[in-house]
């Protein structure tokens, strides 16, 4: 869904027409439109597909064409226009709140402003009390709201899958360009936290000097916050925090330890340590008494020392994982390599952008044995979903490419019907038969009541054809919360029922999360199946955080579907 990005467009082309002296008028329809597409209850992208965007109330043909010209080019050519008129960032000089462009615009005029830090610096100097229309008031409010923005950052988190690929550009950009030998990605995004403050990454290399230098002109760098000799912290241009530190090769796996976290974790880690007389920190491991150093060129350095095996980051939250090792009982994660298939996949049958081939030899490519495509179904008001027939049609595309592609790899005509508002599903029952798997989501109706929501999924979920409840709290993350379920009474009833969650995998969803998934498991014994929900075939790669999640869960190999072979996952769903 790409309403937020299409809004800011507009609020954007709004604050830029004001300042180049448009009509008022267009000004404000601009930003009405902006509130109007940020409010939309679907994707925009489809209405403007269906050539509906008119039909909105505010949306007449000028901001229609300017949508679709955004959609298909990533370019509004007014907005580029107003743009090139600008000669700063409008869009960072609006953040500091109470400025509006045309303040923006007088500071360019008089005092060349065209940064937040260039604001910054005359507000402190004192230069900007004096400018016509401003005064010391609004000089010290601009301080305050600068310090605002700070604070913002601060707490801002971002998703892991916007984290994790950035992180791995950078240490492959480093790779590329610096002498650096050994190299590690720690903190939040090692134990695969859905959401990362800032970015870790601890490195070895004979020629610090050069790393951190080379470190310092990454690609997408905004601005140098601390430079030293073994650390360098920068703010990427999104704004987000990377920590580099060079350690030494003897106490890379201290620092590694150390730097991953959990800080729960470590301190209790601490605590065991000191019982058997060592002190551990990120310089290694040392005996107390000698004050000798007794480890920590390898990560196991550090557990061995404790008479601990060595705990997988992801379990490293302080949530009985230490007790567990020292019961010598951890257990043995699912990884990547585990997964046979994706259960959750859509095509361009419905709102998805590749052909059925396409993903599938996308998922052959990653070595699955089967693929589950479950395109939309038609509910009333949901625009790209399926009708009994478009399904036959897709199930005739299936069988054909089956055929083809021989014994080694399957695809399966899935569905992912909508949990209505009533407690029913797109189809009657007997209808369902047509599919090889029923996935059902609630996708409509996201903010009834508690009652209602639980009447209408257990309902769905003691329907007999239906096995997969997907994304089954509904949140996304930074957007919106679940909706109002019960979560315990919904895992009970998947249990009486035998109906599975998901984890689904894509990094804005994460849901069934890390810890509703523990409790599944271990309070209803639950299965689970790990879907992308891939719109593309690209989106298949974002298994690996559904992975993180499930190890977060403490899950094994057992407690998900789909890494059952293609000739088990055969027989479990035939067995339905
Ligand atoms: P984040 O960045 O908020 O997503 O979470 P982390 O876990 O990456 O936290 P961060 O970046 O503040 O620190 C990275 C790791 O370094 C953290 O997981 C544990 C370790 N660490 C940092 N500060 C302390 C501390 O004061 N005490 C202990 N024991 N460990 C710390
Ligand atoms: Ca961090
Ligand atoms: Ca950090």
């Amino acid at each position: 869904m790409r309403n937020k990005e299409v809004s800011q467009k507009f609020y954007e082309l709004a604050s830029l027409a004001e300042l180049a002296g448009e009509n008022p008028f267009k000004v404000n329809a601009y930003a009405r439109a902006a509130r109007t597409i940020e409010n939309l209850p679907g994707p925009i992208e489809d209405l403007a597909r269906d050539g509906k965007l008119t039909e909105i109330r505010g949306i007449g043909s000028g901001i229609a064409k300017k949508i679709v010209q955004y959609l298909e080019t990533g370019k509004i050519e007014k907005l580029e226009e107003f743009k090139s008129k600008v000669p700063f960032s409008l869009l960072e000089m609006e953040k500091v709140s109470g400025l509006g462009p045309k303040g923006a615009m007088a500071l360019y005029k008089h005092l060349g402003i065209k940064t937040v830090e260039g604001l910054k610096k005359a507000a402190l100097d004192g230069k900007i009390r004096s400018l016509p229309g401003f005064g010391l008031k609004k000089e010290e409010n601009i301080l305050k709201a600068i310090q605002g923005l700070r604070k913002k950052k601060e707490e801002k988190r971002v998703s892991i899958g916007l984290a994790l690929p950035l992180a791995e550009t950078i240490v492959d950009f480093l790779k590329r360009n610096s002498p650096i030998e050994r190299f590690q990605i720690c903190g939040s995004i090692r134990r695969m936290k859905e959401t990362v403050g800032d970015i870790d990454i601890l490195v070895t290399s004979k020629e610090s000097e050069k790393v951190m230098k080379t470190f310092a002109e990454v690609p997408m760098l905004k601005d140098v916050l601390v430079s030293g000799e073994t650390k360098t912290s920068i703010l990427t241009n999104e704004n987000i925090q990377v920590d580099l530190r060079v350690v030494e090769p003897l106490s890379f796996g201290a620092a590694i330890q150390y730097f991953t976290g959990s800080k729960q974790h470590n301190i209790k880690l601490r605590e065991l340590a000191i019982k058997k007389g060592y002190k551990i920190n990120e310089y290694g491991v040392f005996e107390v008494k000698s004050g000798k150093k007794v480890g920590g060129e390898r990560e196991e350095d550090v557990y061995d020392l404790l008479g601990l095996p060595w705990i997988p980051p992801e379990m490293r939250e302080d949530r009985g994982e230490i007790e567990s090792a020292m019961a010598n009982d951890l257990p043995i994660l699912i990884e990547s390599s585990d997964i046979k298939g994706d259960t959750h996949v859509h095509t361009r049958y419905s709102d998805g952008a590749n052909t059925i081939e396409e993903v599938a030899k996308k998922a052959m490519e990653l070595g699955y044995e089967y693929i589950v495509i479950t395109d939309h179904a038609r509910a009333l008001g949901v625009a790209s979903g399926l009708s009994i027939e478009e399904y036959k049609r897709e199930g005739r595309e299936i069988a054909e490419l089956n055929k083809k592609f021989g014994d080694g790899f399957r695809i399966f005509l899935g569905v992912e019907l909508n949990i209505l508002s009533n407690g029913s599903v797109d189809f009657p029952e007997e209808a369902l038969d047509l599919f090889d798997i029923c996935t059902a989501g609630v996708h409509t109706g996201l903010t009834q009541s508690k009652d209602k929501m639980m009447k209408r999924i257990k309902n769905v979920m003691r329907m007999k054809k239906i096995k997969i409840i997907v994304h089954p709290t509904g949140r996304v993350i930074g957007e919106r919360e679940g909706y109002d379920v019960d979560l315990e009474e919904l895992l009970e009833e998947a249990k009486n029922t035998g109906t599975m969650f998901e984890i689904n995998a894509n990094p804005k969803r994460l849901d069934l999360n890390d810890i509703n998934a523990l409790r599944a498991k271990k309070m209803y014994g639950l299965r689970f199946s790990i879907g992308t929900d891939a719109h593309s075939k690209e989106g298949l790669a974002d298994m690996k955080y559904g992975i993180g999640i499930a190890r977060r869960a403490w899950l094994t190999k057992n407690d998900v579907i789909n890494t059952l072979s293609l000739r088990e996952f055969e027989k479990f769903i035939k067995s339905w």
